[in-house]
């Protein structure tokens, strides 16, 4: 990967990619997840709002799948990598599912959202939550049935972007692994990191639509190529 000796300051971004060998599906390859549904069907505040059994549904289904799931040697490395890097590093992940902490990492920031996570929009509290949705349970803090789903839908803000841009400034490596690049403002990332100096890698399946963006670009299954890549760093 180039010269490593200047390295310190690490932003890692995931996608679905990296939980595809866990058994997670992924949202746009074929058989992907939402082949079977319309995304402004399920993933609106819009779609929510008019057919929330709907969306409560597919919410509830997906929460209780992950739980049968386990993180694969993919998130195992990048929990190595956390616990063995002494300079800055941010695991910024668009996954919703929580194999990323189960493997062992820390510094992790979960920006669209999390499926063992429910929100009040009647109080605005957040609950750690594992089961359905769909019969209105009420809110632990207020009572309200007004709980949904903590995930990030289109035209909602993504979580804590102050502290990922204050992490890519600083960064001199940005590493984006297992995400088609299509969904905004995530897809900018390598571009900001760029502009702000840090040198950037991709680690996906097969070139993705923003592939050209990178420095280097490594392709092969997430459980493989990232393995590789963290010993590299770590023994370098
Ligand atoms: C492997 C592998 C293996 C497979 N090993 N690799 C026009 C321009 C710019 C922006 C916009 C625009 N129009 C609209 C927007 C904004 C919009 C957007 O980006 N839309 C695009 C569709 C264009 N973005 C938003 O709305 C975001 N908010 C926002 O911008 O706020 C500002 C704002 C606020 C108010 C008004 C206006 C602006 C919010 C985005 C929220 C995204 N949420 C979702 C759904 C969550 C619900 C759920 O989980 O059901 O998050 S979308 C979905 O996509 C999910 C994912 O996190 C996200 C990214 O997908 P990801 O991870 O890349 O998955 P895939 O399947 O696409 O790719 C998998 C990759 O892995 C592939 O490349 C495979 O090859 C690879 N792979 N197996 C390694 N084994």
């Amino acid at each position: 990967m180039g010269d490593m000796s200047n390295i310190r300051n690490i932003v890692i971004l995931t996608g679905a990619g990296v939980s595809a060998e866990s058994g997670i599906d992924t949202f746009r390859s074929a058989g992907g997840l939402w082949e079977n549904h319309r995304v402004e069907d399920v993933a609106t505040p819009e779609a929510f709002a008019r057919d929330p059994d709907l969306v409560l549904r597919f919410y509830d289904a997906r929460r209780e799948a992950i739980q049968t799931k386990a993180p694969n040697p993919a998130h195992d490395a990048l929990a190595r990598l956390d616990a063995g890097w002494g300079g800055k590093l941010l695991l910024v992940t668009q996954n919703v599912d929580d194999l990323h902490e189960r493997a062992g990492s820390r510094r992790l920031i979960h920006m669209h959202g999390e499926h063992l996570s429910v929100w009040c929009t009647f109080c605005d509290a957040r609950h750690r939550w594992r089961d359905p949705l769909l019969d209105r349970p009420p809110c632990p803090n207020c009572g309200s049935p007004a709980l949904r789903p903590d995930i990030v839908w289109f035209g909602e803000m993504p979580y804590r972007m102050d502290e990922i841009y204050a992490a890519l400034r600083e960064a001199d490596l940005f590493v984006s692994i297992g995400t088609s690049g299509a969904v905004y403002p995530a897809a900018g990332f390598v571009q900001s990191a760029r502009e702000l100096g840090a040198r950037t890698l991709e680690l996906n399946l097969e070139p993705s639509q923003g592939s050209y963006l990178f420095h280097e670009c490594r392709h092969g299954p997430a459980g493989e190529v990232v393995p590789e890549w963290v010993e590299e760093l770590l023994g370098g």
